[in-house]
């Protein structure tokens, strides 16, 4: 354990050292040794911790957003050690990362190792109830609104009802906090030239905080580690809205513009998906928050493919979620391969603390 630890260790620290153009790996790497001789870890600096997250994003192979992997704000939460602690360290980063509408891509990083564990899988999520046989909400939170439920949380019942933060500390029972209504920005989706469109009361969420991967670096790892950037619209529009094992609102759509839906071969399926990512696109961009299109960020990954040719790095990737759920051969990844090596620091999926 300790051995592989310390291979880990290295060979993350030869990565920041060279890729930062710093010198003395060699003292830093004596100094880790000594440290996990003694205590059998060792504790990142504030640089390493930081560069060590960006590089977990940069090989995140399903994420088409890398290009600005150097970009991301990077807050440090190890020293959280109470209910308050956390709790203030969330609502920090949903205000920070949210920044009115100009979303600023951001990591909290906790307490090494699992001590402080979130339970919800986004910070911000809409809750999802049975009600004899159909589903109000997402019906990707049932099982998480229960829980919510059974811990004393009491939703209103509408589609839309952002979910509580849940978290637990070692040797404690889960907490929940209702997030302050003034920290989540919400959109509400309009259509660009149908003006019907709005009567079927859509909305989302601006910010997708993702709050249940294993950050992982040098071989230390933060079970909580909550990080987001801005959606692709279509994760919103041909997803989340549209999946039949979600909103599935697909069908409503295509009925409010009189989209006739007697046959498959009319393609109103795909219509009825285009007009409502063009309304996610354009309410999103009407309201000034932060959103790319799948077309701009296929070129953007492109780009960020460019920047590592050129210093000699290979992009790995996972094909089949690098491709964006609409038109995707109209998207160069479509018709490229790549390489699904997971390479470390990365995140990690794993159990959730219930069930
Ligand atoms: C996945 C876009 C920022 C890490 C994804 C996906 C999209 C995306 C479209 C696929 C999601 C899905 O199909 O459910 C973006 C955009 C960003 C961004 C537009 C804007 C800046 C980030 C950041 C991180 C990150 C800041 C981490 C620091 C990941 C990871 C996944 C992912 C780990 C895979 C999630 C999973 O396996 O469930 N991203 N991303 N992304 N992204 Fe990004
Ligand atoms: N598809 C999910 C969110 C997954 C991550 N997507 C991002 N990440 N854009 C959804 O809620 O639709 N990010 O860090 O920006």
């Amino acid at each position: 354990m300790e051995i592989e630890r310390e291979q880990q260790a290295i060979a993350f620290l030869k990565q920041f050292y060279k890729e930062t153009s710093r010198v003395g790996v060699s003292e830093r790497i004596e100094e880790v040794f000594q440290e996990i001789n003694v205590k059998g870890s060792y504790t990142l600096t504030l640089d390493e911790l930081t560069y060590g997250a960006k590089l977990a994003w940069r090989n995140s192979n399903r994420c088409i957003g890398r290009l600005f992997w150097e970009r991301m704000h990077v807050f440090d939460a190890r020293g959280a050690r109470t209910k308050g602690d956390v709790i203030e360290a969330l609502k920090r980063h949903i205000m920070y990362a949210t920044n009115e509408g100009k979303i600023i891509p951001t990591i909290t990083i906790f307490p090494e190792g699992d001590v402080v564990r979130i339970w919800n899988h986004q910070l911000i999520r809409y809750a999802g109830y049975e009600k004899n046989g159909s589903v109000i909400g997402d019906p990707a939170s049932l099982e998480f609104t229960r829980l919510c439920e059974a811990l004393g949380w009491k939703g209103n019942g509408t589609d839309f009802d952002v979910l509580p933060l849940v978290f637990s500390i070692k040797g404690q029972p889960p907490v929940y906090y209702p997030i302050p209504e003034e920290l989540v920005k919400e959109v509400r989706l309009h259509h660009p030239t149908y003006k019907s469109f709005n009567d079927l009361g859509l909305k989302w969420y601006a910010v997708p905080i993702i709050a249940d991967m294993r950050l992982e670096i040098g071989g230390l790892s933060f079970f909580a580690a909550p990080f987001n950037g801005w959606y692709m619209g279509t994760e919103i529009g041909a997803r989340n809205l549209a999946d039949d094992f979600r909103y599935n609102r697909l069908e409503q759509v295509a009925d409010q513009l009189n989209i006739e839906r007697k046959k498959e071969s009319s393609l109103w399926r795909d219509e009825a998906l285009v007009e409502l990512n063009r309304a996610v696109l354009h309410s999103f961009q009407r309201d000034g928050v932060s959103i790319v299109d799948h077309h701009t960020a296929a070129k953007q990954f492109q780009q960020f493919m460019k920047n590592e040719a050129k210093q000699q790095r290979e992009v790995t990737g996972d094909w089949t979620w690098l491709i964006p759920p609409m038109s995707p051969a109209q998207t160069s990844i479509f018709h490229q391969t790549f390489h699904n090596e997971i390479k470390s620091p990365n995140f990690f999926y794993e159990d959730a603390p219930y069930q």
